[in-house]
């Protein structure tokens, strides 16, 4: 159909419309691209889920791989997950990346990592792992995870809550099912809402939270947004503070795989309900909160990755939903702005999208 066409059609149909973007794809041939970090105005680091992290060059659109010495658990839902720049990068030439990691007794977690990124940009040297995720379990499915750094340089990092242990999402003994937050160290943060519970693991930010794919931290207003998968319905955009309860397993939106009641219902005194919420489910990773530095139309929207449904999905500041993009069909993992306010987003076929 003819552009011009569809904008008729389309505002005849009352859609919003966004006939003004389009995409072009920059890179493909790559295992599922789990995680996209600007490394400078012109060149991209980008992590695969077998293992790999890679950086596209803009200006040529060459892809370079950087040697390293990680061991991924490959198996499920695991792999090399996100990646994200310190604060400090320019000077530190520091990342920090989560992934699936072997825990003895042939158990698996998620693990946290830094490393430092040689200045030829050919190899991680350096490789710390500075945390990983209590308890270990012979799960392969929900791992989560993603990173992003607040204003004053600790680190937020999203849990699963590994799929059959989902009562532990509920429970501060444990990491799963939690928002996290680390010093750059991977230790608690003096000040984490439940230091002063001696059970409580003092990592913990928040909690009931099922298989958080998508985190982002608002620098403008001091907010962390986070987005979740549900299990049939129910996947979920959180505003996050500070110690609350985001109801997982308790409550949800959605039903189990097998059409049955999760919990005790959609709502409970003292949890929280989502910003916005998806029945059916879109499967949504990957999390951007848009500056509007180059499309103003999009300013303070909401931008996720939809795996299943196959879509980039946005939010507006009113809670309007659009779906874009669809007419790719491609399983999207993760969305990125740069310092100069383009959008990225890669892909589980292996390819990297600019909005344009
Ligand atoms: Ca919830």
């Amino acid at each position: 159909m003819k552009k011009g066409l569809f904008f008729v059609l389309a505002v005849v149909l009352g859609f919003e419309v966004s006939a003004a973007i389009s995409t072009e794809r920059l890179t493909d041939g790559h295992d599922v691209i789990w995680a996209l970090a600007p490394i400078s105005k012109t060149e991209i680091l980008f992590t695969t889920r077998g293992g790999k992290f890679k950086i596209l060059d803009l200006k040529n659109r060459k892809v370079s791989e950087v040697k390293s010495e990680l061991k991924v658990l490959n198996q499920g839902q695991g792999g090399l997950l996100d990646v994200v720049t310190h604060p400090d990068f320019v000077n530190s030439r520091k990342i920090y990346f989560t992934y699936s990691c072997e825990r003895p007794g042939n158990l698996n977690s998620t693990c946290l990592a830094f490393a430092t990124l040689t200045k030829d940009l050919r190899s991680l040297v350096n490789l710390t792992e500075i945390f990983s995720a209590k308890p270990a379990s012979n799960s392969k499915q929900h791992f989560g995870s993603r990173l992003a750094w607040d204003s004053t340089g600790h680190l937020f990092m999203t849990m699963g809550d590994r799929y059959i242990l989902r009562d532990s999402a509920q429970s501060l003994q444990t990491h799963l099912g939690k928002v996290l937050r680390l010093d750059q160290n991977g230790k608690a943060v003096k000040g984490n809402p439940f230091l002063d519970q001696p059970e409580a693991l003092s990592e913990i930010y928040s909690y009931g939270h099922r298989n958080p794919q998508g985190l982002f931290f608002d620098k403008a207003q001091n907010a962390l947004w986070e987005s979740e998968h549900g299990a049939r319905g129910g996947d979920e955009l959180n505003k996050i503070e500070a110690g609350k309860n985001y109801g997982w397993p308790v409550i949800t939106h959605g039903v189990d795989y097998d059409g049955s009641k999760i919990g005790e219902g959609k709502e409970k005194p003292g949890m929280e309900q989502p910003y916005y919420f998806y029945v059916p489910s879109i499967a949504p990773s990957g999390l951007l909160k848009y500056s509007g530095k180059k499309f103003p139309q999009y300013k303070d929207s909401f931008f996720l990755g939809a795996l299943v449904l196959t879509h980039l999905n946005r939010v507006d500041s009113n809670r309007n939903e659009e779906r874009l993009f669809a007419n790719l069909n491609e399983r999207i993992r993760s969305v990125i702005e740069s310092s100069d306010g383009d959008i990225f987003f890669s892909t589980d076929s292996g390819r990297i999208y600019r909005i344009k």
